[in-house]
């Protein structure tokens, strides 16, 4: 479900590119893992085959010697980190915390080969610092990584580097500053182009989040609409309390002699009633649990996932009495009270196995309503779904406020 969106929730903090609300960057790594774990794969693979075949490089340099050998033991160390985070990413696609961890540690990993590399061929330092200011630069932007570890993990690297260079003492002071000028370059622009990289897809992250909200959601009382009831909120929630043998109960209302409201006290009155009315019921349910639909007009649904009808029905009747009790100031020393008619169902999938259309719910709960209205309005009906079309037989309970 898209997170509810508000101005403060996408808020990005400037220093670490992520979102500062933990519960939106959850989201959207999570929206984005399967793209980012493809991506880190062929970074990776890319990383580990140019590592492996740099080696020659060495062989041209050393010959066959030990320390040949030893680099091209470092080099495959390398290779078999990469692949390994490969694999491991494999076998557990949904981790997040793995594909950073991965990542931090091939790319480690990497920056640590070029120790070996440039203890053993130190005549060959200014190539070295030109491979690695164009690894830093992979690990900024190439390889997929929280922007505070590429940062951490290639400016260190680089300053490390840096000293290994000044301890060779090879270098003339004028090369040496060069040098420590273009890993420094490599560094700075790296750092702005992967912070950049990441505010975009965090932007485009939120502009496709207000979108979906404003495709799911009513812009008067902030709940959901018919579309995402029927498009993905009630298939979702009738197939995990079928996996698991769990009840599933619905409760429509409507409330009664609405359009009286607006004759009388017009329609903004009116408007103002069906706000409070959903505030009402919003306040009286789980939060992250059960949801609340504008289904059109002054016609609502709650969805309960794991609640029996006697549950549903005790909730609806306490909805009932609440709303009756109430009133809505429309104006001042103008208070507007109404009520509503309510009818619940509810399926048990530790009983119903048969496959049904989830209007076949939407329609006795409707139904259920339309005969809480011929029972007198302020009432509640409620009746057992058995998987079937069903129409409404003498009520569960009915209450008359
Ligand atoms: P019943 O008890 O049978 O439900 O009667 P009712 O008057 O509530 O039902 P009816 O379907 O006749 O009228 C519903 C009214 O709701 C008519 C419509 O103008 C009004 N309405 C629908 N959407 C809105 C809205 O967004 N704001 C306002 N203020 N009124 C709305
Ligand atoms: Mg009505
Ligand atoms: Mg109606």
């Amino acid at each position: 479900m898209a997170p509810q969106v508000s101005d403060a929730a996408f808020a990005i903090s400037p220093l670490s590119a992520e979102f500062t609300d933990r519960t939106i960057e959850a989201h959207f790594n999570h929206h984005l893992l399967a793209q980012t774990k493809a991506q880190l794969r062929t970074a990776l693979l890319f990383c580990a085959a140019f590592y492996v075949a740099f080696a020659l490089t060495d062989v041209l340099s050393l010959g066959f010697t030990a320390d040949t050998l030893l680099l091209f033991g470092s080099r495959m160390l390398v290779a078999v980190v990469a692949v390994g985070s490969c694999v491991s990413n494999y076998r557990h696609p949904h981790s997040v915390r793995r594909l950073y961890a991965t990542a931090s540690l091939t790319e480690v990993v990497g920056m640590l080969a070029f120790v070996p590399v440039t203890l053993a061929r130190p005549e060959d330092l200014p190539w070295h610092a030109m491979s690695m200011g164009l690894m830093a630069l992979v690990v900024y932007v190439y390889i997929p990584n929280r922007f505070v570890y590429s940062v951490a993990i290639a400016a260190i690297s680089s300053f490390v580097f840096v000293l290994i260079a000044l301890a060779l003492g090879r270098l003339p002071f004028d090369a040496m500053l060069t040098m420590t000028m273009l890993l420094l370059l490599a560094n700075g622009f790296g750092a702005i182009a992967a912070r950049r990289y990441h505010l975009i897809r965090r932007e485009e992250f939120r502009v496709q989040s207000v979108l979906k909200n404003l495709s799911e959601r009513d812009p008067l009382t902030g709940c959901h609409n018919r579309r995402y009831l029927q498009q993905e909120l009630l298939n979702m929630e009738l197939t995990r309390a079928r996996r698991f043998r769990l009840g599933l109960s619905v409760i429509a209302c409507d409330i009664d002699f609405f359009k009286a409201v607006n004759d009388t006290y017009g329609h903004a009155a009116g408007d103002q009633v069906l706000v409070s009315f959903a505030a009402l019921l919003r306040g009286m349910i789980r939060d992250n649990v059960d949801s609340l639909i504008r289904c059109g007009g002054e016609e609502f649904l709650l969805v309960l996932p794991e609640t029996d009808l006697a549950g549903a029905v005790l909730l609806a009747e306490r909805m009932r009495t609440a709303l009756a009790a109430s009133s809505t100031q429309v104006a001042p020393g103008q208070a507007v009270g109404v009520t509503a008619s309510f009818g619940v169902t509810s399926v048990n999938f530790a009983v119903v196995t048969q496959r049904f259309p989830q209007e076949a719910l939407l329609d006795l709960a409707d139904q259920l309503v339309y005969a809480a209205k011929h029972g007198g309005r302020n009432t509640v009906r409620a009746q057992e779904f058995h998987g079937r079309p069903t129409k409404p037989a003498a009520p569960v309970q009915q209450a008359v406020g």
